[in-house]
């Protein structure tokens, strides 16, 4: 086994006669590199570099050091970067067809979310990307959406009233923070630590995933488990780099993100249950029931904002949707 790989790593480097230098890969997301994302990020590039016999290395750029979601779907447009793992917060203002997939309790749980973007609905999302300058590879997960604030512990919608909440940057998150009478603040993720620390805001909103590969019992007092959202992730490339590949060379990229996107799926699931354990002896009041149909009921609106700019047929393909 190890010999074959040598033997595929010699001939990856042997191209034309000559030597040819592994080609190094920049990919950024802005999580530790403990997350999920780092477990994505650490597939996709065993994969690639294996299954390229070393033509590709992968460098893994963590925390933001890229800088935030958005910095880096730019950076994927003008190729200062090659392969990102983001959340979908920033896409819409890149791909507004993808905002879709951001609309409040779309999704009932993980299998449904999971196998709506695994058909050939999340395909063609996916396909969209490209006119757009980003390839977009494969979908990963970040996963359900909780709030947690350092104000008071949340249970209906009234107790958001007024409470200032970094969402992400993303005008459908926003307009359905405002419908539940809530001041959110889009911000960046690398600002958000600091601006909880600061009381710049009061709350956020990110999977048990996030909350725990971020410590944000330092900073926050309570997570409620609305489930508000379900937030997918996304494996994307850059236009500039796949300008450049052989459709032999895409292929490894696709196997690569695929990898990635199975890894960070298992490793959601298994934060989502002792993910709350953790909360909880990190000192958060962690409140597991709560009554969604309340919050569901007050963000109507933002479905129907939705529709009318956006339209509502690839709404209506996720609602009619029969895995
Ligand atoms: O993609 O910005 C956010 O809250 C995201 O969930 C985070 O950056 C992981």
């Amino acid at each position: 086994m190890k010999f074959k790989n040598l033997t595929a790593a010699a001939c990856g480097l042997l191209v034309l006669g000559g030597v040819v230098e592994a080609r190094e890969i920049q990919l950024g997301h802005t999580l530790s590199d403990d997350s999920h994302y780092s477990v994505g990020a650490d597939a996709f590039k065993e994969t690639l570099e294996r299954v390229s016999g070393g033509e590709f290395t992968v460098r893994e750029h963590v925390a933001g050091s890229l800088g935030g979601e958005r910095d880096m779907i730019e950076g994927l447009q003008i190729g200062t970067v090659d392969v990102v793992i983001t959340s979908t917060g920033p896409l819409g203002n890149f791909v507004p067809d993808t905002y879709v997939l951001d609309l409040p309790f779309l999704f009932t749980d993980y299998d449904h979310a999971r196998s709506v973007l695994d058909s050939d609905i999340g395909q063609d999302l996916l396909d969209d990307m490209e006119p757009h300058g980003i390839i977009g590879l494969a979908w990963s997960e970040n996963g359900f959406r909780h709030m947690t604030n350092s104000r008071n512990e949340v249970h209906e919608p009234a107790d958001v009233e007024g409470i200032k909440i970094r969402t992400m940057e993303n005008q459908v998150h926003m307009n359905a923070f405002r419908e539940l009478g809530a001041s959110p603040t889009p911000m960046a993720f690398p600002e958000l630590f600091t601006a909880l620390q600061q009381g710049t805001v009061d709350a956020q909103e990110n999977p048990v995933t996030v909350i725990v590969a971020t410590k944000f019992w330092e900073v926050q007092d309570h997570v409620s488990l609305t489930g508000h959202v379900y937030s997918p992730a996304a494996v994307l490339g850059s236009s500039v780099l796949w300008g450049e590949l052989s459709e032999q060379e895409k292929g490894w990229f696709h196997e690569a993100a695929q990898a990635s996107a199975e890894a960070t799926r298992d490793e959601v699931l298994r934060l989502e249950t002792e993910g709350l354990d953790l909360l909880r002896e990190n000192g958060m009041t962690v409140i597991e029931e709560v009554d969604k149909a309340p919050f569901q009921s007050q963000i109507q609106p933002v479905y129907e904002a939705f529709q009318d700019e956006y339209g509502s047929e690839m709404l209506e393909r996720i609602q009619s949707f029969e895995g």
